[in-house]
């Protein structure tokens, strides 16, 4: 089997995605996510001017010779542009061979280590009994594990918490909107959202909180030891990781389980942090992280240190990126939980998809390969449209992660 052609899809039903697909002389195609959030031309650029001409006329079937050659042969390694569109290759070659060999690509990494993959979905709300109402919702649909995001007071946007009880959605059309944060606040409140709810659900349901990066290490020790008698399932980028050794300051103060990655793209950037076991989840997206094969031998990493899986699944990672997680979380052993952030219908409509949902599991579908599709006439009817991640700032205007 050789590759033919390639190339790359830009839409934005709802939202920006950029896509990959490869087609073969035996007219199997594959698709691959390439989507990175505020910065998807660049993705789509590397992969069409640079990497498209060097897979025609190579076997899709070989998928770590092909992603040595994209990685070591770039010469410049790393970084999330590059690894995003190697990811995007290497999900679209593993969707080819599924295909061709008529097995769900989970058939290819070991087949099935459990029934169905556990996953948690995203509550949130303007305040603590807002917030308590969203989590029974989704409660009620079935969900065992429920990330609780809640509006701080005296905080004007709290990340995770959209305006106007939308869902919410990380990037907006347009140039980057800024918002103001306080630590202090913040640190002051979190422990009251997690204690009412406690009260309030009880003990079975598991719960998640993303701090995304933006305590120093001390301060998210102190968050930890504070959320401790409130179990969480996990604390989730509590600070940024550029400093992996900043976590063994946290480690050391809380048992409240750490989850970071989400914005890792090599499995360099996990190396201390898994091998000193200062963290419990690794959620490095397989789309960002340089696809299945690089994500499967992080995860394999990850196993030799008690560390799980909890890949990234937000709705900035297309449907693709969505059945390529459960395809291969389905398959190892040390899987932890799979984040489902829902897609629109619309977004839903252009990439028709065999995994579902029921009873607080996700499942990959039998289909051969990913089980994912594009309607293209559909995805041409939504051009791609500018739009970024917000910006944060202190109250007195400093700069600080978002
Ligand atoms: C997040 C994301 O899902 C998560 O845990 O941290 O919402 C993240 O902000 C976006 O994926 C950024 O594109
Ligand atoms: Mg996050």
């Amino acid at each position: 089997m050789k590759i033919t052609s390639a190339r790359v899809i830009v839409c934005s039903p709802d939202r920006n995605f950029v896509t990959l697909r490869i087609e073969t002389d035996e007219g199997v195609y594959g698709l691959g996510d390439a989507t990175l959030n505020g910065r998807e031309l660049a993705v789509a650029s590397y992969l069409s001017e640079h990497i498209v001409p060097c897979l025609i006329g190579r076997d899709p079937f070989q998928t770590e010779d092909i992603w040595q050659y994209l990685y070591r042969g770039a010469y410049w390694r790393r970084g999330p542009v590059t690894m995003t569109a190697i990811a995007a290759v290497d999900v679209a070659l593993w969707d080819i061979k599924g295909k061709a060999l008529n097995t769900p690509v989970y058939n290819l990494l070991g087949g099935k280590s459990r029934d169905g993959v556990l996953v948690y979905t995203h509550a949130n709300g303007g305040d603590i009994a807002e917030t308590l109402d969203s989590v029974r919702r989704y409660q009620q649909q079935g969900y065992l594990a429920v990330r609780a995001q809640s509006g701080v007071p005296g905080v004007s946007s709290s990340y995770g918490v959209p305006k106007g009880g939308k869902s919410y959605e990380p990037a907006e059309r347009g140039l980057p909107q800024e918002s103001r944060w306080s630590t202090e606040r913040y640190l002051n409140f979190a422990p009251s959202l997690f204690e009412k709810l406690r009260v309030e659900i009880g003990s079975d349901l598991h719960l998640l909180h993303d701090v995304h990066h933006r305590l120093t290490p001390i301060e998210a020790a102190r968050l930890g030891k504070s959320l401790e008698p409130y179990h969480l399932f996990w604390m989730e980028d509590p600070c940024p990781a550029e400093l992996q050794e900043g976590f063994e300051l946290i480690r050391k103060h809380t048992v409240t389980p750490i989850a970071t990655g989400e914005v890792f793209n090599s499995i360099w950037d996990t190396h201390d942090l898994i091998r000193n076991q200062w963290i419990d989840y690794i959620r490095m997206t397989i789309v960002h992280g340089g696809g299945i094969t690089h994500a499967r031998k992080t995860a394999d990493f990850a196993a030799l240190y008690h560390v799980r899986t909890g890949f990234h699944g937000a709705t900035d990672l297309s449907p693709i990126t969505m059945a390529a997680a459960l395809h291969l979380g389905i398959a190892i052993h040390n899987f932890g939980i799979q984040e489902h952030m829902h897609h629109t219908t619309l977004t839903d409509e252009v990439f028709p998809h065999a995994y579902s949902f029921a009873e607080g599991y996700m499942y990959p579908g039998d289909a051969p390969g990913l089980g994912v599709d594009i309607d293209e006439s559909l995805a041409d009817r939504h051009p791609y449209q500018r739009a970024y991640l917000p910006v944060a700032r202190k109250l007195d205007g400093t700069l600080t992660d978002w």
